[in-house]
């Protein structure tokens, strides 16, 4: 499948596949292999799969950058299918100012004042599964979870939450190609659309919530009121989907592994490091884009200015270049250093709420079940940025 020509690698794989996107772990050392950067002919774009490639990139935000989208799309060539994120899909000075925002708002101090509410719901949602024994862990554990706390902390209201799943399925799917993936999420936009943008304004958002506290960087001159409602979205977009997978897969580890549930449960302080091990292991996010703003030599090979980047975060996290026995789940290992919540500029904002979750789950779990037994096969949800699961049928062991 690889060869070379032009003194670049090259590859036929089409990594928005459904082949690909089932079981992308081949795929992903293939293109590892294959180069420090590898052009996907298909597409017309790079690739970089290895951990050290990936990195450099994302720290290197003068040359990759975010401002043509961050994902297949070139904003200079075709219009975005929404108007960009002002900080997902921009670049400095503008990202400095709504990023110093958004970091303020979910800094270690703020998330301390979430955690109470957090565990509470946590421990209410898990002693119900208990008592109920056989759940899915997606419906009635991730999604549950994801959809009550994080828009709760946002300060939106109960009704019309079911527009926050195909909203989150929209944006991550449209970081890929117009494939048949795209086609399905786009397919009833109007409406999730509506409803999400009803739901940034200022009069939609309660006091004292993680939503209004970003207008209130409106009262003190920050943003304009305009650029406020885009932050909500952006809490919207990246808050819970995001999630949603992540602790799905968490789960999903935690039930194929049994050993290492027990290893958790002897251990509740590894709680945090598994976690991390998780979104290594199984990245919630696998990939996103970059720009190039000038020609580029990397490892030998010269890329050209205003082209594409395809950054496999994922590849990067099970490159043996960079981990121990890459394919070993491992809730002991020292994970960090995984790329799921990416690095430099654009490091996941939020990733403190994301680790608050996970801690608040797990801990009402490890409490609780002894372990879990698959009830049936886990099915995918295949998307074209998340990797994760549709369906998760199990039934708890309690302690
Ligand atoms: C990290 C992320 C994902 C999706 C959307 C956004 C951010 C946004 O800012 O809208």
């Amino acid at each position: 499948m690889m060869d070379t020509t032009a003194d670049r690698p090259v590859s036929a794989i089409d990594p928005f596949s459904h082949e690909f996107l089932r079981d992308p772990y081949p795929h992903h050392e293939a293109l590892r292999e294959a180069g420090p950067v590898v052009w996907l002919e298909q597409y017309g774009i790079w690739t970089m799969a290895r951990h050290q490639e990936v990195r450099d990139s994302l720290i290197d935000w003068q040359t990759y950058c975010s401002s043509a989208g961050v994902g297949l799309s070139d904003f200079r060539k075709e219009p975005p299918w929404r108007p960009p994120s002002i900080i997902l899909e921009a670049d400095p000075p503008l990202h400095t100012r709504t990023r110093a925002v958004l970091t303020r708002i979910l800094s270690p101090a703020a998330i301390r004042i979430l955690r109470d509410m957090f565990e509470r719901e946590a421990e209410l949602l898990v002693a119900r599964l208990v008592e109920q024994r056989e759940f899915d862990g997606v419906a009635d554990l991730a999604e549950a979870y994801s959809l009550k706390v994080f828009p709760d902390a946002v300060g939106i209201s109960e009704d019309g939450r079911e527009n926050l799943l195909p909203y989150g399925s929209m944006v991550f799917n449209s970081f890929g190609p117009r494939n048949d993936l795209f086609d399905r999420a786009t397919a009833n936009a109007g409406p999730v659309r509506d409803w999400i943008m009803s739901k940034c304004s200022r009069a939609a958002l309660a006091p004292g919530g993680l939503g209004m506290q970003i207008f209130e960087a409106v009262d003190s001159g920050e943003l304009s009121e305009p650029e406020a409602g885009m932050l909500v979205r952006s809490f919207l977009s990246a808050g819970i989907d995001t999630t949603v997978y992540g602790l799905g897969n968490a789960l999903y580890c935690f039930a194929r592994h049994p050993e290492q549930w027990s290893i958790l449960r002897e251990n509740p302080n590894l709680i945090r490091g598994a976690f991390e091990e998780v979104l290594r292991f199984e990245a919630p996010v696998q990939t996103f884009f970059r720009t190039t703003t000038k020609t580029v030599d990397v490892a030998g090979v010269r890329l050209g200015d205003g082209e594409k980047v395809l950054l496999f975060l994922a590849a990067a996290n099970r490159d043996p270049r960079r981990w121990d026995k890459p394919d070993v789940f491992d809730v002991r290992r020292r994970a960090t250093g995984h790329m799921t919540f990416g690095t430099g500029i654009h490091g996941c904002v939020g990733q403190a709420v994301a680790r608050l979750e996970s801690e608040a789950i797990f801990g009402a779990l490890t409490k609780r079940v002894a372990s879990f037994e698959l009830t049936g096969e886990p099915t995918p949800r295949l998307n074209n940025t998340l990797r994760g699961l549709d369906t998760l049928p199990l039934r708890i062991v309690p302690v």
